[in-house]
């Protein structure tokens, strides 16, 4: 039997995960990786984090701390929103272990006795004012091949193609802005020039692999390969394993894809099988499969596969369904203007299934596409709640309210039944073969789809006509609704997993497979069983909300305000003893002129008479206030708010979205004056 390992791009640990990652390849791997696991493959979901290489360095720079805590604290957050987004990975691993880059140096030896790897001095961007070389992202300026601004030293975002050394047009350090000077440098390189015919052959069988993933790949070998470097003059990373060169470490690149391997490794020792791993990765009848987004085509399809090949005894990689790029409301995402949705902040607000829903139908598959909040509502409001959700709470609704709970046993099913059926088994089919051929976004139609021909068959046998004067026939009506109810509860699991397992318990399914799910059974009774509602309407006001959201986060950004920083930054308890919170009381409080959110305070501090002014005014009127006690930080630095003076600022709990906010108030005996802490 055919084993699939399947990996999904080690995310780097230099930032939380965003929806342009999770359309890149997440998300299309979870759900291929979910059907393929409910049909009874045998399947390995493989991840972690890549923690090495520029990206992190700069990070750590940046926040000032150390490679180790940079990548400790985002692999948490990542790991955290993988499993909050349903993405189920068997192992979720990092590359900063010893046990990858002892296969990391493995590696690397291999391929050095093997002779495919020489030693060049090569030219490098050097900056003068900071003292060292500027590998990769260390330098930016403009593509040689689009002309793009904002490539790096090693690869180009706006056309994915990488750039070969010191070719940027105009290049500037990343950490000083100062154009670099170019030094000899000696490095290590990977002769993929070796594997030129080797690659072709490959590259030329794989015929079942998407056109715009073959077609790049094979581009590459047109020119004829180079040898490439894969040492970096940096000190993090793995070291390279050949005497005399301490201070350089394996380029992240060359790495990375081992940490697949290590991945696998790890999980299964952790399971206590450690030869296990080899099965997946170099008998035959193991397909590996990697997901990822086009910016990583190259590194998966020619030079990893070089790498392999060298070693030797390993599968090349069997398919590398990647996919293009995701913009966010027209335009370009980018993490370093903040124009992203991140996922950790989205938990804290929606359910995952939404995006998850939102996100499968408008996949980059085959070219770049967008993702708006407004479509987001429209998926949630028009397909989920209207057709999905409308159709389970009908039918649930319907045998509970006015069949006493019962499903019906001994349905007498008619030709129009058994047609509908047919579809919905049709259908269930239909979406695993779209999967299979990596098509998710057609598959999540498709899946809608049988929620709207269920709807249609409901409204066209007029259950509630037929209380009043068939019940025999009521019964097979609604026997047959529950069959529907229940593939959907099923095949709904690859994209929607959350309500689908809700839904799976509420009809009492425990293990089905793909193939047999229009034979699960139906419970012949619903009494005594509670469905909440599965997806409510998003409001137009959440929506504009996000959308507002998205552009302060954005300004925030270029205003020089770096979230990620902040929330590093742990405060010691000395800190948060210069904090003064008091207690005070409220002598008057008043609306202010022209901000319907905002009101006046005059306070007694027991020594002294204040005014603040506290955004509680949607929440709270005048009189509300008035005479009552609260905490206020004191000694926060006065700022003016239309014109008044704050000085202090009250506290208040509020829901995330503010649209619920509560005043602190201490206990009633407490005095104007009082200190906290
Ligand atoms: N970390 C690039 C990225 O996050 C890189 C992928 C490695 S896969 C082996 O886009
Ligand atoms: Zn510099």
């Amino acid at each position: 039997m055919t084993r699939y390992m399947v990996t999904a791009a080690l995310p780097y640990a230099n930032g939380p995960i965003h929806i342009g990652h999770l359309a890149g390849c997440y998300l299309p791997a979870d759900i291929f990786v979910r059907y393929m696991k409910l049909k009874g493959e045998e399947v390995l979901f493989i991840c972690g984090s890549d923690e090495h290489g520029v990206p992190i360095t700069i990070k750590a720079e940046e926040m000032k701390k150390s490679p180790q805590e940079v990548v400790d604290y985002y692999h948490d957050i990542m790991e955290k929103s993988f499993k909050g987004f349903g993405i189920e990975f068997d192992n979720f691993s990092k590359t900063s272990i010893p046990l990858h880059h002892e296969n990391a140096q493995k590696f690397f030896k291999t391929l050095n006795e093997k002779g495919y790897i020489s030693k060049k001095t090569e030219k490098q961007y050097y900056c003068e004012k900071c003292r060292r070389f500027l590998p990769d992202r260390y330098v930016e300026g403009t593509c040689p091949h689009c002309k793009a601004e904002g490539a790096r030293g090693d690869q180009c975002d706006a056309c994915g193609k990488v750039i070969d050394n010191v070719s940027l047009i105009e290049p500037k350090c990343k950490l000083c802005d100062s154009t670099p000077v170019i030094r000899d440098t000696e490095h290590f390189y990977l002769d993929l020039d070796k594997f030129q015919n080797k690659l072709k052959t490959y590259l030329d069988s794989r015929t079942w692999w998407k056109e715009n993933v073959r077609e790049f790949s094979l581009g590459w070998l047109k020119d004829g390969l180079k040898p490439r470097a894969i040492t970096r003059d940096i000190d993090w990373g793995v070291k390279v394993p050949v005497e005399g060169y301490d201070g350089k470490v394996l380029y992240v690149w060359f790495d990375a894809p081992i940490g697949y391997i290590s991945s696998t490794m790890e999980f299964f020792n952790r399971s206590g099988k450690p030869d296990e791993w080899k099965k997946w990765w170099q008998e035959e009848d193991s397909k590996v499969i990697h997901f990822l987004g086009k910016d990583n085509i190259v590194f998966h399809a020619v030079i990893w596969p070089s790498m392999l090949m060298g070693v030797g005894g390993y599968n090349l990689p069997y398919d590398i369904p990647a996919n293009e790029y995701l913009n966010l409301e027209g335009k370009k995402l980018s993490t370093s203007r903040n124009w992203a949705v991140w996922l950790d902040d989205y938990l804290t607000r929606h359910k995952p299934d939404i995006l998850r829903y939102a996100l499968a139908s408008t996949l980059p598959e085959s070219k770049d596409t967008d993702f708006s909040w407004t479509e987001l509502q429209q998926k949630n409001n028009g397909e989920l709640a209207d057709i999905y959700g409308n159709f389970i709470n009908r039918t649930v609704q319907f045998i509970t309210k006015y069949n006493d709970g019962r499903v019906g046993e001994n349905p007498e099913l008619r030709n129009e039944d058994n047609e509908f059926l047919d579809t919905i088994s049709r259908k269930v089919q239909s979406i695993g073969k779209l999967i299979e051929e990596y098509s998710i976004r057609k598959a999540t139609y498709e899946f809608m789809d049988m929620a709207r021909e269920a709807n249609k068959y409901f409204t066209v046998q007029e259950p509630w006509v037929l209380g009043k004067k068939d019940k025999s026939r009521l019964d097979t009506v609604l026997y047959v609704c529950m069959k529907a109810v229940v593939a959907l509860a099923c095949a709904g699991e690859p994209f929607i997993p959350f309500a689908s397992k809700k839904l799976q318990a509420f009809l009492g399914i425990k293990n089905f497979r793909w193939d047999s799910i229009s034979s699960v059974a139906v419970p012949s009774s619903l009494e005594g069983r509670e469905l909440e509602i599965l997806f409510t309407k998003i409001e137009d006001k959440t929506i504009e909300d996000e959308k507002a959201r998205l552009g302060r986060k954005a300004e925030e950004k270029s205003a020089g305000k770096n979230e990620n920083t902040l929330s590093l930054s742990e405060i010691s308890i000395e800190d948060f003893k210069k904090v003064e919170l008091v207690v005070a009381r409220v002598l008057k409080a008043e609306r202010v002129q022209g901000a319907d959110k905002l009101l006046k305070l005059s306070l007694d501090l027991g020594t002294e008479k204040r005014e603040i002014v506290a955004g509680v005014a949607l929440h709270y009127k005048p009189e509300d206030l008035e005479n009552r006690k609260i905490v206020i930080v004191k000694n926060l630095k006065p700022a003016k708010l239309r014109g008044i003076m704050s000085q202090g600022m009250l506290l208040a709990a509020s829901s995330s979205d503010k649209s619920r906010v509560k005043v602190l108030f201490p206990d009633e005996s407490c005095e104007p004056g009082d200190t906290i802490g």
